[in-house]
Formats: structure tokens, sequence, C-alpha cells
């Protein structure tokens, strides 16, 4: 990042990025800002993640744009219904399609308008397609990104055909509601976008983007509780460390994701996966 005047930022058609009221000229010249709608009953469980930690920062400096939608905005009886019981009987309620036709279309524009190729569409549902590095690095180049919280026994399903979402899971448990996932997928993105993190490589050398988990990490003191560090990350000796942090992450990995190694294995012999 290289101090330059707000104009010169708003010229080359950039969103600002601000620290200490000076404007930096984003490094790459993609305009690096991501726009998500999130369309919720319970747009107050989002504050914590608008205004705190990473998120927070990349919302505050400009990289970041987080629009919260009331679907309850887009009821028009009395009770502000969103829900109602499923055909063919069973227990729990389903998302009613007016009000999220209504909300989605005041938000996004008309279904097959010209700004919605842009829009990647989410519902955030136990029956998606399950949420992973390489799904959060995809959407980390999306500009615009609207998601659809669930509740309840889900969705009309005419909600997810007809406004085109693509479903996400963030794994194989059941929650309450869409909003933890969503909030989840807003964090894992916003983190991997230029600029919101402190450091830039940080991001490229963590646990699953390599294929395989972190390798333990030790700070001062030398020994703590008689637990001492390592003798060979005190050496200086970046040869040695490099391949004991290689072993260590394998050893690890091997422990307690044994699926991830044999992923990598299946990778590395030419071998296609489908998941
Ligand atoms: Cl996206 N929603 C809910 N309700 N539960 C989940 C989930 C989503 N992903 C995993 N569990």
């Amino acid at each position: 990042y290289k101090p330059v005047s707000l104009s010169t930022v708003r010229r080359a058609g950039l969103r600002p990025a601000r620290r200490a009221g000076t404007f930096f000229f984003p490094t790459s010249r993609r305009a690096m800002a991501v726009r998500f709608d999130i369309i919720t009953i319970f747009p107050g469980m989002f504050s914590s993640v608008v205004s705190e930690s990473i998120v927070g920062r990349a919302v505050k400096s400009g990289l970041v744009e987080i629009n919260r939608v009331d679907l309850r905005d887009f009821t028009e009886d009395k009770h502000r219904s969103v829900d109602d019981r499923p055909y063919g009987g069973g227990p729990g309620m389903v998302f009613k399609p007016e009000p999220v036709f209504d909300a989605v279309e005041n938000v996004l524009g008309e279904v097959g308008s010209s700004a919605e190729p842009g829009i990647r569409k989410i519902i955030l549902t136990p029956q998606g397609r399950r949420l992973d590095q390489p799904l959060m690095r995809e959407l980390s180049g999306e500009s615009r990104i609207a998601l659809l919280c669930g509740h309840y026994e889900g969705f009309d399903h005419r909600i997810v055909e007809g406004l085109g979402f693509e479903e996400v899971s963030i794994g194989d448990y059941v929650l309450s509601g869409g909003e933890l996932p969503a909030m989840v997928l807003i964090d894992g993105i916003v983190r991997l976008l230029p600029g919101a993190l402190g450091h830039p490589e940080s991001s490229e050398q963590e646990s699953f983007e390599n294929g395989v988990l972190d390798f333990p990490q030790y700070t001062r003191p030398p020994e703590y509780r008689g637990m001492k560090v390592p003798e060979v990350l005190l050496s200086g000796n970046h040869a040695e460390i490099e391949q004991w942090r290689h072993e260590r992450a394998l050893e690890r990995t091997r422990a307690s994701r044994g699926d991830l190694l044999e992923k990598l294995e299946l990778q590395e012999t030419g071998q296609e996966l489908d998941n």
C-alpha cells in the first residue's frame, strides 16, 4: 500500500482503503471491495461480526460492506409472519416464498435483471454443499455476495429454484439457523481479501491451504512450567526448522485428519476426487 489522495483512488474506480486518516492505493488494480447482503430474521446477531476483529476492521476501512436486511420488513400481515406449515404434513415450519422473493428483489433487483449475473447468491442450509477452503478462496474473488439465512425446517423449494440460490452448509451437524454459518462464511472470505490481514502471506501458510494442518507454534519464554520449546526452533537453522515443521504438520494431520492425507495422496497420483 502506497499513500495516495482520495481522488486518485476514486478516479481509478476503486474503493478507498484508509488507515490513520491516510488513503492507500490498493496493490492490485482489481476493485477489492466485497459487498455482502444478508437476508435474515435476526439482523442483530451480526453486530459483533461487523464491528470486531478482522471483519470489523475491513468494514471500517471500506474494504467490505455489510448490508443487513430484516426479512420481516417484507411481510404484509400484522404478525409479520415469514413461515407456514409444510404441505404434506410433518413437524416444524417452512419459510414462505412471498417475503423472501420480495426481500431478494428489493435488495438485488428483479430476477433475471442485468445487475444479477454479478451477484453470488447463497442460502445457508444443512442441505447444502459443504464449505471448505477452496470454496472460501473462490468466494473471496466475488465482488457481491447475497446470503439468505435459513431457519425452521427450511425454505419453500421455489425460493431455491426460482431465485437461483446455491445451497451451502458449514459442516455435518445441525444449528438452529443460518446466521452463524453466514458469519463463518463472511469471516473466512474477508480474511482472504488483499489488505484485510496485517501480514500478506499469513493466509497462504496455514491449515488447509496446503491440504495439511498447521505445525505447532511457540513463543517466549523458552521454558514455561517445566515445558520446553523444542530445541530446533531456537537453533536458527532454517533448513532444519522447515524440516521439523513439515514433519510435525504431517504427524498432526495423520493423528486427527487422516482424510486430508488420503486426499493429498490421491491428488499427487493425479486421481480426481468428487469431494
Ligand atoms: Cl448452513 N445451517 C444450519 N441451520 N445448520 C447447519 C448449517 C447451516 N451448516 C451446518 N449446520
